[in-house]
């Protein structure tokens, strides 16, 4: 097994940033369970992303929405984040709320349509400047129902001039991410299916722009690590949209469906060095919490992430080297699953400790009396998220 202390030096520094939407409201098509005490603005939004920081100290960057999280003052908005120990992060554009973006937003075959859309873009820039925020996130809901609908390669000749102009837009530290998504909202083809039309579109434009892989986002029996040891190794990851499934894009707690998964995504990474606090990799939660509280939901995930993190640390890579090297197909299996097996959790409340918070965040959290307080202060929550 490898170096504890060494791991924990890695865990120390690891940064998962938090979705604003996970904070408000949300639900299926079908219901949105309103919940007491959810933030009725931004500025509680980020009071709340503060709370999962506070709790497990590897969370100090909340990503926002627009125009979800669209204020007056961005400079108040970084000011509260910073009072409340966090900074603002990615910026994430909605381009699929719209009645006009019936048939695309990007990709619409009005060009009326497909201005609007980019200029709602290059809004999104200019909350960037304004924010200080390194990335923005671009996930199309763009595709068609029907055979026929539209014609798909003029559709890929759309996306690509709104792409090209959003990157001629960014500053020289901005990046543009762009996710890609199997199916949903548009059934028969979707305009950014996969990895590799998200990679081809990235590398036309150029080194500031990367793929995002949301863990949600493919066929049943993807094999998403190999999706990201392939991204990593052509430099093209710029970041992780976590989240668990069990049948489409549920946005269910990450490493709650499958922990094995997550581990094993987590063990390219650290293979490939995307641990590293420069790596460029944004580490972001992309959830919702429909039936489960929100600010706990999101500190297990966090701590979720931390132990599929450990786990992946532990692995014994030279061991694993050894047995690869010598064709030993069980010994190295064995490898990794000795890591996988691995209780991770009293060398996780060891490094809490050792970073002055409380070794058990979910207990700590729920003594504290925020989520009391919050029910109490806050009357008339803002819905956010899917299914509004
Ligand atoms: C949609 O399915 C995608 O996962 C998006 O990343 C995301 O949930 C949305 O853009 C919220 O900002
Ligand atoms: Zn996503
Ligand atoms: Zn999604």
């Amino acid at each position: 097994m490898a170096g504890r202390e060494a791991a924990k030096n890695v865990l120390r520094a690891q940064r998962i940033e938090l979705p604003s939407w996970a904070f408000g409201n949300s639900g299926t098509r079908f219901k949105v369970f309103a919940q007491q005490g959810v933030p009725r603005d931004p500025f509680e939004k980020v009071a709340d992303a503060a709370q999962v920081h506070a709790f497990t100290g590897v969370a100090p960057t909340v990503a926002l929405h627009i125009p979800w999280d669209e204020v007056e003052d961005y400079g108040a908005l970084g000011r509260a984040a910073a009072d409340a120990g966090i900074t603002l992060g990615t910026v994430n554009a909605n381009v699929f709320q719209d009645d006009d973006y019936k048939l695309g937003s990007v990709t619409n075959p009005d060009p009326a349509v497909r201005r609007k859309a980019l200029d709602h873009l290059f809004a999104c820039i200019d909350v960037m400047d304004r924010t200080g925020s390194r990335d923005l996130k671009l996930w199309f809901s763009d595709g068609t129902n029907y055979p026929g609908q539209d014609d798909i390669r003029a559709r890929q000749d759309r996306l690509a001039e709104a792409l090209e102009a959003v990157y001629a837009r960014l500053s020289a530290d901005q990046r543009l991410i762009l996710e890609y998504k199997l199916f949903e909202p548009a059934f028969y083809t979707t305009d950014v299916p996969d990895w590799g039309t998200s990679y081809a579109h990235c590398l036309r434009l150029g080194e500031r722009a990367q793929v995002c892989v949301d863990t949600g986002h493919h066929a049943p029996g993807t094999n998403i690590e190999f999706i990201v040891a392939f991204l990593l190794r052509e430099g093209k990851l710029g970041a992780f949209d976590f989240n668990s499934r069990f049948y489409a894009d549920d946005d269910l707690i990450v490493g709650a469906a499958d922990p094995f998964q997550l581990f094993r995504i987590l063990f390219e990474v650290k293979q490939a060095g995307g641990l590293a606090a420069d790596s460029g990799i944004a580490f972001m939660l992309d959830q919702c919490h429909n039936i489960e509280p929100k600010i706990p939901g999101q500190i297990r995930s966090v701590m979720n992430v931390q132990e599929a993190t450990a786990k992946a640390l532990l692995v014994d890579t030279e061991a694993l080297s050894a047995a690869q090297a010598a064709g030993d197909v069980l010994g190295a299996n064995g490898v990794l699953m000795d890591a996988f097996n691995t209780d991770v959790r009293p060398l996780l409340a060891e490094l809490r400790e050792e970073m002055g918070l409380d070794p058990d965040p979910m207990a700590a959290y729920a003594r504290s009396g925020y989520a009391e307080r919050i029910v109490a202060d806050r009357v008339g929550g803002n819905q956010a998220g899917w299914g509004a």
